[in-house]
């Protein structure tokens, strides 16, 4: 099996430099081992049990490891070595156990010569039984035997911790590299090194040699360097590192029922997003899904009066025209609730307070009667958003009309009605649209050309129905034109019309996506009335 974190793992347990490896216990931690510089992760055993709460017993059964196993190789690019106990049973449970590490990438076992299940080897050492070397050499046997070329098999010698000698040390460590052990783990209790160094002195670099410091932890660093050790395990100091922590801050929230103090000594939340990667999602998310309606906001434009309506409009505007029992603005509201848009912002103006029941933000446009809607978008904003759909607040439109916006690719994207090219000069101010391309079933990349009232009859490709759907650059192209018009003389006379063509101008692509009828804008009282059976 290719298995290059094995090959890596070979590299550094081989090479004359002393390399440092440290505990990891699941996906989180080993992420943090790689990425404080480590070259390796060590699978602690110890570290695996006490992070589900058990004894270091093989409470925790092979593929139960395996699992934690997974998903720490899933998150890192180093190998791992796994402190693989005693095999978890006979040299037949080691060939299966190698096989699942092995399809799982993890680099390399670290077996040790004790009997399953075993203890661990601070406590009661003198106490526990070694296995033969008889059976033990068949197990490295069988494993060499089984796995890829490149995984580590490393043997660990648990004779000085058992209470023998550097001669047994010696005699196993023999017969286990004899056997085909990648390298020898010799593990000590002491508190000073001296196992450690009698051992290297003896061993004079038959072959790499493993090492885990928990209990000479004062020895220095050079020491172990100098008797040429080839590799240094710190083998549970992030568990211990976080038990320490834990403990504090469960005690201090405990004690103090408030959560000022432990604050700015715990990372913040975001620092857990980092490490799980949810940057690399939300821009996946982007590629990937469907444009989701959650995400979007809406911005609708509703101040003005609506005075064609006559006597309708005297005390309510417009967009609060009762239709078919509600409010013109709640049947707004309620299709884009539906899509699942729910954040929604009105801009109002005449008779502003007749929208109070809505419930909605309000932003207000109070010189609503000597301005247009280019003034009135542009006194909202601060809530165009990354994705954002604009609409007029006096139309009607069936919920399709906006998805197909939220489906359109372009970052600017306008929905034109092709079927409306012939309500010309009824004297009603007309959004028409010439296009890059009239409507074509099969052909959908269209871009606006020019948008105005007064357009040639044979340059109009249909009317723009009073929607439009901004995202990404296409917000920010939207917030830098509305700054530049702004700065205009006859900035509040502009329309609509006049902030597309200026985008267009500028070099941007509207996107237009073509539709037919479903949608109603109410301009007078025939409108009105048709509205009531829309
Ligand atoms: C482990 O980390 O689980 C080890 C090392 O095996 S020790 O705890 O020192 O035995
Ligand atoms: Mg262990």
């Amino acid at each position: 099996m290719n298995n290059p974190k094995a090959k890596k793992l070979k590299e550094i347990i081989t090479s004359s430099n002393l390399s440092f490896i440290m505990e990891a216990h699941d996906g989180l931690s080993a992420k943090i081992v790689q990425e404080a510089g480590f070259e390796g992760i060590w699978g602690s055993g110890l570290c695996l049990s006490a992070a589900w709460g058990v004894r270091d017993n093989n409470e925790i059964s092979w593929t139960q490891v395996l699992e934690i196993l997974e998903s720490m190789s899933d998150i890192t690019s180093i190998p791992i070595l796994l402190d693989g106990d005693t095999g978890y049973g006979d040299f037949n449970t080691l060939r299966r156990v190698i096989k699942k590490l092995e399809q799982r990438q993890v680099a390399g076992i670290c077996i040790e010569d004790k009997l399953f299940p075993k203890t661990n080897s601070f406590i009661d050492g003198d106490k526990q039984e070694l296995a033969t070397i008889e059976e033990f050499t068949g197990k490295i046997r069988a494993a060499k035997d089984f796995c890829g070329q490149d995984f580590c098999v490393v043997a660990r010698v648990e004779a000085f911790i058992a209470g023998w000698g550097l001669g047994e040390a010696l005699r196993r460590a023999e017969a286990y590299h004899k056997a085909g052990a990648d390298a020898i783990l010799i593990h000590s209790k002491k508190s000073q090194p001296e196992d450690i160094i009698s051992f290297m002195q003896a061993w004079k670099k038959t072959s790499p040699v493993i090492i885990v410091p928990t209990k000479y932890y004062s020895t220095p660093t050079k020491v172990f360097e100098d008797l040429g050790v080839s590799v240094v395990i710190w083998a549970n100091h992030l568990l211990r590192g976080a038990l320490k922590i834990m403990q504090e801050t469960a005690k201090c929230i405990f004690r103090e029922k408030n959560l000022l103090s432990v604050e700015d000594r715990i990372a913040p939340v975001g620092e857990i997003f980092r490490l799980q990667g949810a940057d690399e999602l939300r821009e996946a998310e982007k590629r990937y899904l469907p444009r989701k309606a959650a995400l979007t906001n809406a911005l609708i434009l509703a101040a003005s009066q609506g005075e064609e309506l006559g006597n309708l409009t005297k005390d309510i505007p417009k967009a609060m025209l009762p239709v078919q029992g509600k409010p013109l603005m709640q049947h707004i509201i309620d299709t884009l609730n539906e899509m699942g848009i729910k954040n929604i912002s009105v801009i109002r103006g005449y008779r502003k307070e007749t929208f109070e029941g809505l419930n909605i933000p309000y932003v207000d446009n109070d010189e609503y009667d000597s301005t247009k809607e280019v003034f009135s978008l542009n006194l909202g904003k601060e809530k165009i958003q990354e994705s954002s759909l604009i609409l007029f607040g006096d139309i009607l439109f069936k919920k399709h009309i906006p998805l197909l916006l939220l489906e359109s690719p372009g970052e600017i994207s306008i929905v034109v009605d092709y079927t409306r090219k012939d309500r010309l000069s009824d004297g009603t101010y007309r959004d028409f649209v010439a296009c890059s391309k009239p409507y074509n079933y099969f052909d959908s990349e269209v871009f606006l050309n020019e948008m105005g009232n007064d357009l040639p009859p044979d340059r109009i490709n249909g009317e723009w129905i009073g929607m439009m759907m901004v995202r990404n650059d296409g917000s920010k192209i939207l917030q830098q034109t509305l700054e530049e018009l702004a700065a205009l003389p006859d900035f509040k006379s502009l329309r609509m019309k006049d902030l597309f063509n200026y985008i267009v101008k500028n070099g941007h692509n509207i996107r237009v996506v073509y539709l037919s009828g479903h949608w109603l804008d109410i301009d007078n009282l025939d409108d009105f009335s048709k509205a009531s059976i829309f």
